[in-house]
């Protein structure tokens, strides 16, 4: 008697820490649960298919563009919905891969904020309308300020399980919720997906990322009030040498 409840609480511990490797929060599902003003567009006034309104430069290896055949950017066009809503359909193939081999590559698509560097507080990630076979169970989200060099910031490898279990579900991570640490800050964020569940086809529906604004990078851009003291300077100077 005494082993078996022994032996329970050795299996919920187990089950629990299990639960919590990979932890993450489920918003809903549709397009009302994305939390919505996101880092690539915090005004939600970015066009559906087209790169309009948008305040970050996207990339991809794979479909670059909005709207199209299902093009990759569309991970980042605020609507949950199939055709256009989504990023699909190309192939990473369903076996696992190394992730800790350097090497490793999949399909990825980033968001680029030029100059201005972020901590990563969150991100969300939308699973799309097509077969749960076609979902990542191998992905990470990497962050990089120069386009070159890319840190791991969050990784998923779960072969055969992808982190949804319903179709256009939000799922978010975040630093609050300790799903990752956010200890450096990044211009560029990337998602890279380097498996699927089943389907030898890819998909995601939507992406967002909220961070905060480094200090080091909100200090590179001259406040107007400095550069208006500046010129003033430079105009008393003009006019004092023009005097003599
Ligand atoms: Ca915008
Ligand atoms: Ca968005
Ligand atoms: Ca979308
Ligand atoms: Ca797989």
């Amino acid at each position: 008697m005494k082993f078996k409840i022994i032996a329970a609480l050795f299996i919920t511990t187990l089950t629990f820490a299990s639960s919590v490797v990979n932890a993450s929060l489920i918003l809903g599902t549709g397009t009302g649960s994305l939390r919505g003003n996101d880092l690539t567009d915090p005004e939600n006034d970015g066009a559906h298919d087209a790169d309009i309104n948008y305040n970050a430069t996207f990339n991809a290896n794979s479909e670059p563009g909005f709207g199209g055949g299902e093009y990759s950017f569309n991970v980042f066009d605020n609507v949950l919905s199939g055709g256009n809503g989504k990023w699909c359909c190309e192939s990473v193939g369903t076996a696992a891969k190394n992730l800790n081999d350097a090497n490793v590559t999949g399909l990825w698509v980033e968001a680029n904020f030029g100059s201005t560097q972020y901590f990563l507080d969150a991100f969300t990630l939308s699973s799309a309308n097509d077969v749960a076979g076609r979902d990542a169970d191998q992905w990470r989200i990497l962050g990089s300020n120069d386009g070159v060099n890319y840190t791991s910031i969050y990784t998923y490898d779960n072969n055969g399980l992808s982190i949804w279990n319903q179709r256009f579900q939000v799922v978010e991570f975040s630093v609050a919720e300790n799903d990752f640490v956010s200890t450096q800050a990044y211009s560029i964020f990337r998602y890279e997906a380097y498996s699927t569940v089943s389907a030898n086809a890819h998909q995601l529906g939507e992406l967002e990322f909220f961070g905060t604004q480094s200090v080091q990078s909100a200090a590179q851009v001259p406040e107007p009030s400095t550069l208006a003291i500046f010129s003033l300077a430079l105009l008393t100077f003009g006019a004092r040498r023009f005097k003599k």
